[in-house]
């Protein structure tokens, strides 16, 4: 099968300041070494590796920011990440072609979905947000247990109001476009604030029950090809922490190899990826590259690999 040739943009993100645990600023280096542009090449694709984003200075001096940092670990650095983020990944959209996004913890996509937001608001198409992930991301200043915005980013791009000042004047995503997938840890309140909000949510135990293709297909099927933009946001600890330990904040009973993959498959068939992050890759943590090989592995399988030319995935080259 012929595969399309898309205009793929890697663009790292070397932020960890929104983790708990240090370590994610060597994402985008483990990508490389990984094979990412190499595999991607190889399945006829327009490569171009932009390097990565400078790390932005920490923005200050606006009150209403301040007092969020009372309540947020780094809100200064993460403020200025989104607002690097989201003018680079928006200068890409608009040249055309799919970005994808190397973090770096999770607080990456406040910039990068912005980007997306102002870029489909634009084309006139809606965003719509697949968050891979055993997390939610929807908790706000009042709620967060930790303090980590990487816990936030869904509250922050939804528009909730007390995470205003880490970029002002976003086009809010719509909650009801966002769907969890993969979702097993989630904080009481924070589970309140998905419901109200009409998040869609496929939880582990419904994926158990009803199988990840399922699920994938018929939301991919509730999407309007010309009209959607379709942001993946792919989370490292979606992942099973037996094939996936290089993230700090596993948690057991996650996706396994073949529904990863598939759902990957299922992503390029749809042809509606707009845009890509792959977050929370710590090398710090990883067991012999093991994790960084395979969310290579599944990136390949997103941009249209098929079994009969996948390689098998090695502890050691
Ligand atoms: N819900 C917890 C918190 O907000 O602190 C844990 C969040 C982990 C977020 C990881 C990236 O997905
Ligand atoms: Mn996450
Ligand atoms: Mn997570
Ligand atoms: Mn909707």
């Amino acid at each position: 099968i012929e595969i399309a040739r898309t205009e793929i943009t890697l663009i790292g993100c070397p932020l960890e300041a929104g983790a708990g645990v240090r370590g994610s600023v060597m994402g985008p280096a483990a990508y490389r070494v990984a094979g990412l542009v190499e595999a991607l090449r190889g399945l006829g694709h327009a490569v171009r590796d932009e390097g990565d984003i400078p790390t932005p200075r920490p923005v200050g001096g606006e009150t209403a920011l301040n007092r969020l940092a009372e309540t947020c670990r780094n809100a200064r650095e993460i403020a200025g990440w989104t607002r690097a983020i989201h003018d680079r990944g928006y200068a890409l959209m608009k040249r055309g072609g799919v970005p994808v996004f190397l973090g770096g913890d999770h607080a990456l996509s406040m910039g990068s979905v912005a980007a997306a937001a102002r870029i489909a608001e634009e084309r006139g198409q809606d965003l719509v947000v697949l968050w891979l992930d055993a997390h939610a991301d929807f908790n706000t200043p009042a709620t967060s247990p930790s303090g980590n915005m990487h816990g936030m980013a869904l509250a922050y791009l939804t528009g909730e109001p007390t995470l205003a000042p880490v970029m002002e004047d976003i086009t809010p995503v719509d909650p009801t476009n966002v769907h969890l997938f993969g979702l097993r840890s989630i904080d009481a309140q924070e589970r309140q604030i998905v419901d109200e909000r009409g998040v869609t949510v496929s939880d582990m135990r419904i994926i158990d029950e009803f199988g990840a293709a399922a699920l994938m297909r018929d939301f991919l099927a509730s999407l309007e090809a010309d009209r959607t933009h379709l942001h993946v946001s792919l989370d490292v600890d979606f992942l099973d922490p037996s094939l996936a330990p290089g993230v700090g904040t596993t948690v057991p009973g996650g996706a396994t190899y073949r529904e990863a993959h598939l759902v990957m498959e299922l992503l390029h068939e749809s042809g509606l990826v707009a845009s890509v992050d792959l977050v929370e890759l710590n090398p710090f943590l990883d067991d012999r590259g093991k994790s960084a090989r395979l969310m290579t592995e599944l990136v390949a399988s997103l941009f249209g690999r098929t079994i009969l030319d996948r390689k098998p995935i090695r502890a050691t080259p």
